[in-house]
């Protein structure tokens, strides 16, 4: 593979997905230790935070694939300002947890920026160049730059990976898809504290005809980009 344009026909559902590589980005959406670690943001909801580390293998490679073909890599984390400004009262009381979003707790804040549980996984970890948008919601389009940094590069595809399905990945994906963008969505590069969840947000994503976008294993889309 080189930094060139390639264009591959990825195996998708609900039909083939045609990948250019230089109208492509890699969102990565919020591997961040809070959601992934015990004593984060996860854990404080009361979810089994290992569910979620099966992404990891499978995303590695899909990272190391993007960076090796050149493409564009831009990485979200869910979090609030130290003040806490940009916390809607709303989202700090949901839930009636006993540890709320600010409080602190085993890597820091729960998830406040610049706190070590706010950081994104060393695995998985932003390079020099790589765009990190940071999100007071669950979309990463709502209140952030990220837009105007994908249409600045000429970008109309997304392949989606990250945390948790149902929840940030698919919040994002329905705001890309009403952007005009191209969402394909990786299975095994996405994942939920709810299995069952997991599946329905996929599913809900590739039905219709692709009502929001495609579904692909990380496989199909690196065998497609080997061929070429
Ligand atoms: N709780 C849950 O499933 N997810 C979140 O709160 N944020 C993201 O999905 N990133």
């Amino acid at each position: 593979m080189s930094n060139t344009l390639l264009m591959a026909t990825v195996e998708a559902e609900p039909y083939a997905f045609s990948l250019t590589s230089d109208k492509a980005a890699l969102l990565i959406i919020d591997m961040q230790r809070d959601f992934l670690e015990e004593g984060g943001f996860g854990d404080a909801l009361g979810n089994d935070v290992s569910l979620l580390r099966k992404t990891v293998p499978s995303l590695v490679a899909v990272l190391a694939m993007a960076r090796a073909a050149g493409m564009v890599v831009v990485h979200t984390r869910e979090g609030h300002r130290p003040d806490l400004s940009d916390l809607a009262p709303s989202k700090h009381e949901r839930g009636n947890f006993l540890t709320k979003i600010g409080d602190a707790g085993p890597m820091g804040r729960i998830l406040v920026r610049g706190e070590p549980g706010h950081d994104i996984i060393p695995e998985v970890y932003p390079v020099a160049g790589e765009p990190v948008i940071d999100k007071s919601g669950k979309g990463a389009f709502f209140a952030t730059d990220l837009e105007a940094i994908l249409r600045g590069r000429g970008i109309t595809q997304l392949i989606v990976c990250g945390v948790t399905t149902e929840v940030c990945v698919n919040t994002t994906v329905r705001e890309a898809n009403d952007r005009g963008f191209e969402c394909l969505v990786l299975s095994d590069c996405t994942g939920s504290y709810f299995p069952e969840f997991h599946e329905a947000g996929l599913a809900m994503i590739k039905a219709q005809g692709g009502i929001f976008g495609w579904v692909a294993p990380s496989t199909a889309l690196l065998s497609a980009l080997s061929t070429v």
